[in-house]
């Protein structure tokens, strides 16, 4: 074991979900290692205990996990057990340290941002019970980080190719598939016997993106739920996700949406991203937004085997539509609302006040894992496709019927000026006061604030999460800055308006919200002050 000088990086604070930078960043001298040193000296139990590890298979990976393991044996942990070929999908971390009462997991993934020497890279830790370290780890890595001078290395090396044990010095290193415990713990909660059937008679599309869960999907849908090869687009995931983008929106899964909205549609499409967290499902003609799949689900759950006896309460990031609300109430379950990153689900998961959570980026699971996972959630909705004998078509217009239609999207404006961001931000900040009872365009505010959660379960604090702007219609605006960008700031402008279950539930969504969209650049003077005529996405 070899004790290495260093010196500290200043930036090296986790975001939303772990410390994401460019491949240049990470590839520098000492700038892994210094954050992961941080890491064991911060989380102690590491010493003696087991460790999963993996990642999503991008550029730098490989290289990462060597590192990984070498610390890891000179630091004094017992076990890691680290997916075939570095590849482990971030749900399946979560599951592994669940299942195998491992001490916490390495997830090196920059999710669904572009990998490559140019692209992207990240580490995020996982706590005990499979879930995103939560702040108060968050920010003491990133102290210890800012004085660390020193990190341990041990000698040697591994083959990720072979599945089995083998040793770092004292230290075990198993080398486990990455799908098998998890594609295990999918036919535990569903019901393959019915999917098997829906997809005799209807078709679907998976694109995997080249990126982590392609060989997930091939054992899934396509060895036990019988999808046929065309079914399975992109499943063999790449370095630099075959120069493409793995995140899945109408932009970057553009041939996914270009198959469900062309002639002969399959019946079902499905995506995921980078490290199979996210997920969106899209039916022949239509997309469905993350915020009403999280309704849906919620409301259908009792259909699927792992839930057959209902949900004990719902919660959503608070930049989610309000969709799921209204299931909750109609099942008299309990809403919540959390800032926008996973960890805030842990301790509602853990204390069982909830079964079902989700976020408007994508993100729906359930209390079987501790992370967004978006294989789970594409088969929640094949199972209640295959419950209800209906199309996704049928099931979103039922239920749009039922409880109303939340007409909602995401505007992000990628990559701009930081200064100009916060500025923007401010902007807003200054005025909420002042802004209820006024009206605009016809509609008026009734309520303005910068989001405070308080954590029901620890009594936690969370302050400045995100700016809420509410209209008496039941429409709203929300803004807030991206946690998760790597260049600049990623400023986002999400917009919500409610039709009643008796109402219109055909229109065009963008002009629908179009009002609200010009209520919310007349407050800020957003396009005027970050230099843009439009948002660089509208999901
Ligand atoms: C991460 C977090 C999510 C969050 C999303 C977007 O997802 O895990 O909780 O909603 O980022 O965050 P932001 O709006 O701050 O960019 P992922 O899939 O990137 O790990």
């Amino acid at each position: 074991m070899r004790i290495v000088s260093t010196t500290p990086f200043t930036d090296q604070k986790p975001g939303t979900s772990g410390l994401r930078k460019r491949t240049a960043v990470f590839a520098q001298p000492h700038y892994l290692e210094n954050f992961v040193q941080s890491l064991f000296d911060v989380v102690e139990a590491l010493r003696g205990g087991t460790l999963v590890l993996g990642g999503d298979g991008r550029f730098h990976n490989d290289v990462a996990i060597a590192t990984i393991i070498r610390m890891a044996a000179a630091n004094g942990v017992t076990k890691v057990l680290v997916g075939q070929h570095g590849i482990l999908s971030t749900p399946a971390v979560s599951h592994l340290i669940r299942h195998c009462g491992a001490t916490g997991g390495i997830v090196l993934s920059a999710s669904h941002n572009p990998g490559g020497p140019d692209g992207d890279f990240g580490i995020k830790y996982n706590v005990e019970n499979g879930g995103p370290a939560p702040t108060s780890v968050t920010d003491a890595v990133f102290e210890r980080s800012k004085l660390i001078d020193e990190y341990r290395m041990a000698e040697g090396a591994v083959s990720l190719a072979k599945l089995g044990e083998q040793r770092v010095g004292d230290m075990v290193v198993s080398v486990i598939d990455p799908v098998e415990d998890y594609a295990a713990l999918m036919e535990s909660l569903f019901d393959f016997d019915a999917i098997r059937d829906w997809l005799t008679a209807h078709s679907m599309a998976f694109d995997a993106m080249h990126a982590v869960t392609g060989p997930y999907a091939r054992k899934i849908f396509g060895q036990r739920l019988g999808a046929g090869k065309a079914a399975l687009m992109n499943c063999d995931p790449s370095a630099d996700f075959g120069g493409g983008h793995p995140d899945p929106n109408p932009v970057y899964a553009r041939a996914l949406f270009d198959r469900m909205f062309g002639d002969d549609a399959p019946d079902f499409g499905a995506a995921s991203d980078g490290d199979g967290d996210r997920n969106i499902v899209l039916g022949r003609g239509v997309y469905v937004s993350p915020s009403d799949s999280l309704a849906v689900i919620a409301a259908n759950a009792h259909l699927v085997p792992a839930y057959r006896n209902g949900i004990a309460g719902v919660a959503r990031s608070m930049p989610t539509s309000r969709a799921a609300d209204v299931v909750a109430d109609s099942l008299g379950v309990p809403a919540f609302e959390t800032p926008t990153g996973w960890k805030y689900f842990g301790n509602l998961l853990d204390a069982g006040r909830i079964t079902v959570c989700g976020e408007e980026s994508a993100g729906t699971s359930s209390d079987h894992v501790r992370e967004k996972d978006g294989l789970w959630a594409i088969l929640m909705w094949l199972n209640i496709l295959a419950a209800r004998k209906q199309t996704l078509t049928e099931v979103l217009s039922e239920h749009w019927a039922k409880h109303g239609r939340h007409y909602y999207s995401r505007h992000d404006y990628e990559e701009v000026d930081a200064d100009a961001a916060r500025f923007v931000m401010a902007k807003l900040d200054e005025q909420l006061a002042e802004l209820p009872g006024r009206a605009l365009h016809g509609e008026t505010i009734s309520a303005a604030d910068s989001f405070t959660y308080h954590d029901p379960v620890d009594g936690s604090v969370a302050r400045n999460q995100g700016l809420r702007v509410m209209f008496e219609s039941g429409a709203r605006f929300v803004m807030r800055l991206s946690g998760t960008g790597t260049s600049g700031a990623t400023l986002r402008l999400y917009l919500e308006a409610y039709e009643p279950a008796d109402g219109d539930h055909a229109q065009d969504l963008q002009r629908r919200l179009s009002v609200i969209a010009a209520i919310a650049n007349e407050l800020t003077g957003l396009r005027r002050t970050v230099l843009r005529d439009a948002p660089s996405v509208m999901s």
